[in-house]
């Protein structure tokens, strides 16, 4: 094996095609002694392999033990929020997990692969990688390229595939898909104003990525997953909110009574896993009902999940959960030991069966929530039809309903969040420093950030085998021009200070064009960067580039990078791209208007050494992203609770003065608010 990276990222091409395929555009092979390439493959025009990957016998690779791996069908979807398949993802990761080093991984999975579903193996593989330590180099390269059917319309793949049946054999330049803009629908439906968004490809891999590491039952408990779970999707949310808002739709509302009918139908015009299996549709008004779906063996009551709901909302109100001894277990975030409250709500609600402090009582509401609308179209399979893009974590973004349903969700912490104490102007003011102005700088030009579309390509080949040829997709997404943030800040005291510092971005009208109140506007405020700086003692100009954002991850690693990436080979890309987790950088901004849309930036410093979080010595894996995905093999950097100061109700007064607005809070000395305006020039940006 060339190395640990070559090794085990061929295992990620051609998902659906025998392992023993051509890899790499052709030169790579998995060569599986004792069994025959099949003779599409051993006779493939052109093909000379150079890479070759011998996978010995392997006698302790064995159908029987893979446990429930292997009870989702081929060519089928896979969907992680059913508990069916979520056993058999653990199976097949445990499985995996047994493996030493990458060269013993790579010979497993390559005689796993092809015996298990496609979508499972791939998860299962990825998971291991990002789990093992001894695989700390390796890489997953973008689930665009291993997945290409879960981001652009099967016509278009079928467009391809037809053009290269009709080519020239001898042809060498790619094929070139493009997609984008038109995306899954026309305006004549107002949600599909926002397909450019839902359907983005980087907010879609980003969900898959958060999940694979945040996952439920997975057997241990990683640091804060319940809160960053509640944390994550709620700035999904604010986001997807404020983007309703730069397109005069109305914010989103919560599925709030699964007993009428779903207003906006979802046509994703996807196939899952390359398969040409087509994800299941939902007609608008479509009636959820009782999952019936005896061949997956998985039952689910709407009824259950009412009850469910009742028993969280009231656990919030009370102020505790009762946990499976009978015994109350207070929900509170000022704790100074064990667990916030928030996180052990999370837990309950997501839920994960093994963490939550009671699930046969408070039940599965988040994930069977998944479940009821993934197939709602046909709940008891009397037409065979699979499941629903909002089923899958690297699709479920695309469906307007996937909002509703997290809506839902959100609501229930916010529910939560307004029960806990307002922070007091002790641990909202750092005395010493103060901002004395902020805001931001694109160019020559202060204040007015630009957005417009971009494309971004992507091998397609990498993931379905069109006769060995390559097949670029070029995708069109949304994408700001980079900026700087700019901050003079004094330090009044005689040494050095090291604060943090937040920033936040919020509209400043709501959908009526009035200004917003503190609490109208409190769920909007998107992270938009959190970094430590030391202060020198008096006046210091902070800079800070858009693109070293908190919450982003710098850009989806391709196969080309990986293959790219061989030892002493290494691209700054790569080497800081650790777990591929992370919001995507060309949607770090709101589109805005045309004529310009007004919104805020919220700065604000906070003690670092109230803020900080020992961790061991070691490396930073997956740096990037960190607010929204953590570290790898760390603790949350930071102490305070997800969202500060925007978590929480406002104190009723502040410095002696009634809080109306965020404004308000902006009068302490550490905290600074001001207007931006954001311009969507409708162009592709140079
Ligand atoms: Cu991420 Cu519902 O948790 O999709």
């Amino acid at each position: 094996m060339a190395n640990d990276q070559q090794g085990l990222l061929y295992l990620f091409e051609l998902p659906q095609e025998d392992i023993q395929a051509p890899r790499g555009g052709g030169p790579v092979l998995f060569k599986l002694e004792n069994e025959e390439a099949p003779p599409s493959v051993a006779t493939r025009v052109g093909v000379s392999p150079s890479v070759s990957m011998p996978v010995p016998v392997r006698d302790d690779v064995a159908l029987q033990d893979l446990g429930t791996a292997t009870s989702i069908h081929k060519g089928s979807a896979f969907s992680f929020f059913l508990a069916s398949q979520r056993k058999a993802a653990k199976d097949l990761c445990d499985f995996f997990m047994m493996t030493s080093g990458a060269e013993d991984l790579m010979q497993v999975a390559a005689r796993v692969h092809g015996k298990v579903n496609e979508t499972l193996f791939v998860y299962a593989i990825s998971f291991v990688i990002l789990r093992k330590k001894e695989l700390r180099s390796v890489r997953l390269p973008t689930m665009v390229e291993v997945f290409p059917s879960r981001f652009v319309p099967q016509e278009a793949l079928a467009k391809a595939q037809m053009q290269i049946n009709r080519m020239d054999p001898n042809q060498t330049e790619p094929v070139i898909i493009e997609h984008g803009l038109e995306f899954s629908g026309t305006h004549l439906k107002p949600e599909h104003r926002l397909s450019y968004w839902r359907e983005d490809y980087g907010i879609n891999v980003h969900h898959w990525h958060w999940h694979l590491i945040y996952r439920p039952g997975i057997g241990f408990d990683r640091d804060r997953k319940g809160e960053l779970f509640y944390y994550m999707h709620q700035q999904v949310i604010a986001r997807y909110d404020i983007e309703r808002l730069c397109l005069g739709l109305p914010r989103v509302e919560k599925l709030d009574n699964c007993r009428i009918p779903i207003k906006d139908g979802y046509f994703p015009k996807l196939t899952i896993s390359n398969s040409g299996r087509q994800w299941g549709s939902r007609q608008d008004n479509t009636l959820p009902k009782d999952l019936r779906r005896r061949e997956l063996g998985e039952f689910v009551d709407i009824t259950d999940m009412d009850i469910w709901r009742s028993r969280l909302l009231d656990a919030i109100l009370q102020g505790f959960m009762i946990d499976c001894n009978g015994d109350k277990v207070p929900l509170r975030d000022d704790v100074t030991s064990g667990k916030r409250g928030i996180e052990i709500l999370s837990e309950a609600l997501e839920a994960d069966a093994e963490l939550s402090v009671n699930f046969p009582y408070y039940g599965d509401l988040h994930n069977r929530g998944h479940d009821i609308l993934a197939f709602s179209h046909d709940p008891d399979n009397a037409h065979k039809e699979e499941m629903g893009v909002v089923g899958d974590l690297a699709t479920s973004l695309r469906d307007p309903v996937f909002f509703l349903l997290h809506k839902l969700v959100d609501d229930l912490f916010q529910e939560y969040k307004v029960t806990q104490p307002p922070y007091t102007e002790a641990e909202l003011f750092l005395p010493g420093v103060r901002i004395e102005r902020a805001g931001v700088v694109r160019g020559n030009e202060a204040n007015v950030l630009l957005t417009g579309w971009n494309t971004r390509e992507f091998e397609a080949s990498r993931g379905i085998d069109f006769n060995g040829k390559p097949v670029i997709l070029r995708l069109t997404h949304l994408d700001p021009k980079p900026f700087e943030y700019h901050m003079q800040i004094y330090n009044d005291l005689r040494e050095p200070k090291e604060v943090t510092v937040r920033i936040f971005l919020a509209p400043k009208f709501n959908g009526q064009e009035e200004e917003m109140g503190f609490m109208e506007q409190r769920i909007l405020w998107s992270e938009m960067d959190k970094f430590t700086v030391n202060l020198k003692p008096g006046k210091n100009h902070v800079v800070r580039s858009s693109k070293e954002s908190s919450i982003t991850n710098l850009e989806e690693l391709t196969f080309k990078d990986l293959e790219n990436s061989v030892p002493g080979n290494t691209s700054e890309q790569v080497a800081f791209n650790f777990c591929g987790c992370g919001w995507p950088q060309h949607m770090l901004l709101p589109r805005g208007r045309p004529e310009g849309m007004a919104l805020q930036l919220f700065f604000m410093l906070t003690d670092y050494a109230q803020d900080k979080v020992s961790n061991p010595g070691g490396v930073r894996r997956c740096a990037n992203g960190v607010s929204f995905c953590g570290m790898q093999d760390a603790k949350y950097p930071d102490a305070r609770p997800m969202g500060f100061p925007f978590d929480r109700s406002p104190a009723p007064l502040l410095q002696g003065l009634p809080v109306n607005t965020t404004a308000d809070y902006a009068r302490l000395g550490n905290a600074f608010i001001h207007d931006i305006t954001i311009r969507f020039l409708g162009e592709k940006l140079n």
